[in-house]
């Protein structure tokens, strides 16, 4: 009598010796009669060959009226699960498209996992029985559990910009000059690189301020008289710990003298 195990993932037993994978032969008188056992080692059984009668049992019994090739078939299961946006297949079909998903293979296929990353996220990597970042290629000797973490992408600041007069206009609202509040304090980022700075371009000719953490500034602005609107445009410049940066603009119109 002789047992096989392909791939692993158990082991069988049986009367008169047998106890593979250390020991998968053993001799009996002709007309023994023998009953192997499969004993599961965290996947499942697939099944028996090699013996007219059994199949897919934890056990097989066979009388030994000649020789006999056994062959156990175990299963085992890969686990994969996905942490955030993104999907991963296995040997290139699609397998988990997000949660926590099972397959079972005959127990020493080896299977090729790959990550793929949903727009606006990045693969992390794996952990579990991988590791890294390139393809994951398991063999199901034993349960495999895999996680693949995806992280969302940086994503640039949202610029938003206001204005208001910082102090009261003796001329009246809108007549030179006009001393402007330029309030950027509602932008927003709320992923894992927020705002780090704000840079402020008047639009009249003046230097661009240096980047700063205070998302207001005053301006003043004036009129020269050569027409009797002038119109200035702010605009913002607003920048994350990434350096990712977006902008916002608002108008200003001074009225000559
Ligand atoms: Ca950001």
């Amino acid at each position: 009598m002789k047992v096989s195990i392909p791939g692993g993932g158990g082991s069988v037993t049986g009367n008169g010796g047998i106890d593979c994978p250390s020991g998968c032969t053993a001799p009996y008188a002709a007309g023994t009669q023998v009953t192997l056992t499969a004993h599961i080692n965290g996947g499942d059984f697939d099944g028996w060959s090699g013996v007219p009668g059994c199949s897919g049992g934890l056990t097989c019994t066979v009388t030994m009226d000649k020789s006999y090739d056994v062959t156990a078939q175990f299963t085992e299961q890969v686990t994969v699960t996905v942490n955030g946006n993104g999907s991963v297949s296995a040997d290139g079909g699609s397998f988990c498209n997000g949660g926590q998903c099972s397959r079972e293979y005959n127990a020493g296929t080896q299977v090729t996992l790959t990550a793929a990353a949903a727009s606006g996220s990045a693969f992390s990597g794996w952990s579990g029985d991988c590791t890294g970042t390139g393809a994951c290629t398991v063999t199901l000797n034993q349960p495999r559990n895999v996680t693949a973490t995806f992280a969302q992408q940086d994503q640039p600041p949202t610029a938003k910009l206001t204005w208001s007069y910082y102090k009261n206009n003796p001329a009246g609202n809108g007549y030179d000059p006009v001393d402007a509040l330029l309030d950027a304090s509602g932008s927003s980022d709320t992923d894992s690189t927020p705002i780090r700075d704000y840079s402020f371009d008047f639009g009249d000719g003046s230097p661009r301020t240096t980047p700063q953490a205070d998302p207001r500034v005053t301006h003043t602005y004036h009129n020269d008289g050569t027409k009797k609107y002038a119109t200035y445009y702010a605009t913002v410049y607003v920048t994350d710990t990434a350096g990712k940066t977006s902008s916002a603009q608002v108008s200003i119109t001074v009225i000559c003298c």
